[in-house]
């Protein structure tokens, strides 16, 4: 278990390998589909461990909205997961990177931390949105990933502490090289 550092004011964003859905933080993000009906990946396995409760919820949730388009994010109880909350995103489908797929990845990032904010979450974990079912690049999500955190968490000092769970060898590599040159341009 390795993991990486970075302050951002007075918030922390830290880069950790593993499953999301043991963080202890307030809320956990999960990488959704426009329905909220559960799927594979990160989804499949919040789903799994936090109960029937969460899906029950995102059922209500798509009987009032219809769908949640990608970039946006609701929020649902965390079910029998450690983390209170459960905030629901839908990434981008990777399409070539001519079709807005940063603009919404970006948005993900940054609805969720809105949604923690007004539920006073003072932790949040994220997995990397979109890099798996969804096929976008991870050497081109994790710059935006960390940029849209790292940006947001500047305007706003809240939450205080954000991490992202990088699930594989792969996705740590790439998530740990583009927080370095990240911090390499700030201190710059
Ligand atoms: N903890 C942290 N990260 C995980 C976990 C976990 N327990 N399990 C997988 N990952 P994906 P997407 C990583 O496919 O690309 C679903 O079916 C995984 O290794 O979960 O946004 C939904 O219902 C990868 O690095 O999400 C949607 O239909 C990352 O999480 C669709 O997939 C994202 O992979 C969304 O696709």
């Amino acid at each position: 278990m390795s993991s990486t550092f970075l302050a951002v004011g007075n918030c922390g964003l830290y880069l950790e390998q593993g499953d999301i859905t043991r963080s202890e933080t307030d809320a956990v993000v999960n990488a959704a589909n426009s329905g909220l009906r559960g799927g594979g990946g990160v989804d499949g396995a919040i789903h799994r461990a936090g109960g029937p409760e969460i899906m029950a919820e995102c059922r209500q949730i798509i009987r009032q909205i219809g769908f949640l388009p990608p970039g946006q994010a609701v929020r649902t109880g965390g079910g029998r997961l450690p983390a209170q909350h459960v905030i629901h995103t839908v990434g981008p489908v990777w399409q070539g990177g001519h079709a807005s797929e940063a603009e919404q990845l970006a948005s993900c990032y940054r609805t969720s931390l809105d949604i923690a904010r007004t539920w006073q979450c003072r932790s949040v974990a994220f997995p990397s949105i979109s890099t798996g079912v969804y096929g976008y690049p991870l050497a081109q999500a994790a710059p935006v990933a960390l940029r849209a955190v790292t940006a947001d968490l500047r305007r706003q000092q809240a939450p205080d502490k954000v991490i992202f769970f990088l699930f594989d060898d792969r996705s740590y590599s790439a998530y740990a090289q583009a927080l370095e040159q990240l911090a390499a341009e700030t201190d710059t």
